[in-house]
């Protein structure tokens, strides 16, 4: 048993999308532990995407993130991480395939719809950063 975070983006959340996001990975085999609505400061936002702050989109996706209010979730599964990233797609929509959340849901490749952790290390790191232990139900 695998748990792993994941962001619904604010484009997503303004169409609307945030229910049909859920139930797809919930439908996927994933259980919901932790789920909460939040606007992300901006210190936040650069803690969490600290890995690209070198890069050239740094601004524009911290701005975009800490735009407006997000949904974060914690999920468990076998498997959660990368079962997680499958169903989200590639990280351009353009790119993704058919059915995933990105192609479904993404805007560009900025306004992507999802996050979801990459690695054992980013899932911990970032369920930490978003959650109290009081706020996860792992069973
Ligand atoms: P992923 O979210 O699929 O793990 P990533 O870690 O490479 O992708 O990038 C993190 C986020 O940064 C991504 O979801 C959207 C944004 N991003 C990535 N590449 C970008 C680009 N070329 N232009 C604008 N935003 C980009
Ligand atoms: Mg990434």
């Amino acid at each position: 048993m695998e748990q792993t975070f994941a962001l619904i983006k604010p484009n997503a959340i303004k169409k609307q999308k945030a229910g049909a996001i859920i139930h797809k990975l919930q439908a996927e085999g994933l259980t919901l532990v932790g789920l909460k609505m939040i606007k992300v400061s901006k210190e936040l936002c650069e803690q969490f995407y600290q890995d690209h702050k070198e890069k050239a989109f740094f601004g524009e996706l911290v701005g975009f993130i800490s735009s407006s209010p997000v949904i974060v979730l914690a999920l468990q599964g076998d498997n959660a991480i990368l079962k997680t990233r499958k169903i989200m797609g590639d990280t351009d929509p353009k790119k993704a395939s058919p059915g995933t959340i990105r192609y479904e849901y993404g805007d560009s490749i900025g306004e992507n719809a999802i996050h979801g952790s990459d690695s054992p290390a980013s899932a911990k790191r970032e369920l930490a950063l978003f959650f109290s232990s009081q706020e996860l139900f792992l069973s």
